[in-house]
């Protein structure tokens, strides 16, 4: 993505995978031998360190039919390779970085145009919802792409127990603002809270959830915990993390990459292989763990459900 105050594109955004892979094998020999050391055995060879950070398993979650064809990324992959600006802006940062981040207790407060405007608990808030497995393609605006399979529940579902007002056009979500525990907004690399938002017919969409785990457990903090959105036909950004306020607008409301840049980063955002970001193709994308790039699907291959969504817009000019 771009940082406005920086003269270049910083290397980091288009890394691809044998950078990625020769930084991770860097990063761990030099995470070995910090741990070698003080052990004091330098030298012995490890086993790949186990996470540090909780792992703890959903009890109850049902598997779906979405995405039973797809194989996914390595656990790996999805939890250390990470766009989490609130921890840093390397990939590496949100794994490292986001550990002290509270999220018990947890409030979401909806609002806006609904009627049954409240602030719910975390667990109050998703409690009335089945959760079920949903193995979904998701694709950075950077290229790279993964399938994940998360754990969570139809965006739908709720909104429909909160009941948008008539006038209520879109939904605007807004991460968690505390500089203290998400050190990345000390500095401005965007404007802080970050904001995301869809129309309410998308947000209605069926394939959007409200997802609250990976890999059949809990959301680890680099991922967005404990609730974040999951927008499979649109490009990650619009996938926002540690969401603490879900408000429905009768005005599409303004998200954070395109206030940072609005000629590269619309509202959209939706998958397209024929609209270029300016500074890089979208036809190609690398699928982080394989080594040749693959074409990129029109809305992400989920164009037979969602392209009617768009029936009529031009989408080069709604980017
Ligand atoms: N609050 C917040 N949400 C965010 C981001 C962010 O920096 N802050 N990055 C976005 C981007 S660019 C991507 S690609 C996805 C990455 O999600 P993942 O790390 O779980 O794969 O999160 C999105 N949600
Ligand atoms: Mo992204």
């Amino acid at each position: 993505m771009l940082l406005r105050t920086r003269p270049a594109i910083r290397s980091s955004e288009i890394t691809d995978k044998k950078l990625y892979l020769r930084r991770r094998e860097f990063i761990q020999a030099a995470a070995v031998t910090a741990v070698g050391a003080a052990a004091g055995t330098l030298g012995v060879p490890q086993a790949d360190a186990a996470p540090s950070w909780p792992r703890v398993k959903v009890p109850n979650f049902a598997k779906s039919p979405y995405g039973a064809d797809e194989k996914p990324n390595a656990y790996q992959d999805a939890t250390t390779y990470n766009n989490f600006y609130e921890f840093g802006v390397e990939k590496e940062d949100p794994s490292n970085n986001a550990g002290p981040l509270k999220t018990k207790p947890w409030t979401v407060k909806v609002d806006g145009l609904v009627d049954k405007p409240a602030d719910y608990q975390l667990e109050d808030f998703i409690k009335p919802y089945a959760l079920e497995e949903r193995i979904y393609r998701m694709r950075c605006v950077e290229r790279w792409s993964m399938v994940i399979p998360w754990i969570g529940f139809p965006l739908a579902s709720l909104l429909k127990t909160v009941q948008p007002a008539p006038t209520a056009k879109f939904v605007e979500f807004t991460t968690l603002f505390n500089p203290q525990q998400m050190p990345g907004q000390r500095r401005d690399v965007l404007r802080w809270p970050y904001v995301e938002g869809l129309r309410l017919d998308e947000a209605m969409h069926p394939l959007a959830i409200l997802a609250v785990g990976l890999y059949g457990e809990y959301l680890p903090n680099q991922n967005g915990a404990p609730i974040r959105l999951v927008v499979p036909w649109k490009y990650g950004f619009k996938g926002i993390k540690s969401i603490v306020r879900i408000r429905l607008t009768d005005r599409q409301p303004m998200n954070s990459w395109q206030l940072s840049a609005p000629s590269e980063y619309g509202f959209y955002s939706n998958v397209n292989p024929s609209v270029d970001h300016p500074r890089w193709s979208q036809a190609r994308e690398r699928r982080i763990g394989e080594f040749f790039m693959r074409p990129t699907l029109v809305f992400n291959g989920y164009g037979d459900q969602v392209a009617s969504l768009y029936a009529g817009m031009d989408l080069k000019k709604n980017y």
